[in-house]
């Protein structure tokens, strides 16, 4: 599965085959229940943001769930998140589509804060430690060895 900026979200039964894919065992209820808590009329479709919350409610790793969501936020499968998909994480994180709070030099903020080894794109351990921060899932310091 990729969620594309063609093609906006995906739907129940594709949201439980892609959790399927990825290890994870969801049944229908827990599904169908994410769907109502978000709000989202059963023919709904679930974007990406959506998908990777539902993600996290079923997977007691967050850092499984980023490294996966570090490959749906590479884009161009290069590997790294340059500066371009990390706006479009940003925008999605903040919900900021109208702009008004992830301009360049926000995103260039970011990118300083984020890019550890300053090479001006984000690997995927640096990605993992700036969400970690940033959702508070994990407050302790970016180079020690992950909590369990
Ligand atoms: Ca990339
Ligand atoms: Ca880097």
């Amino acid at each position: 599965m990729h969620v594309t900026p063609e093609r906006p979200g995906i739907s129940q039964v594709e949201a439980r085959t892609a959790l399927f894919s990825l290890g994870l065992n969801p049944t229908h209820i827990d599904v169908a229940k994410f769907w109502s808590d978000q709000d989202k009329p059963d023919d709904g479709l679930l974007d990406l943001e959506g998908f990777v919350c539902l993600r996290c409610t079923l997977d007691e790793d967050p850092r499984q769930t980023l490294r996966w969501a570090f490959n749906q936020f590479d884009t161009n499968g290069d590997g790294v998140i340059d500066k371009k998909e990390l706006k479009r994480i940003l925008v999605t994180i903040y919900d900021d589509k109208l702009g008004d709070l992830v301009d360049e030099e926000f995103v260039d903020d970011c990118l300083k804060m984020a890019d550890v080894n300053g090479d001006g794109v984000l690997q995927i351990e640096e990605f993992v430690d700036m969400l970690m921060v940033r959702t508070g899932k994990d407050g302790s310091s970016a180079t020690s060895s992950p909590v369990t």
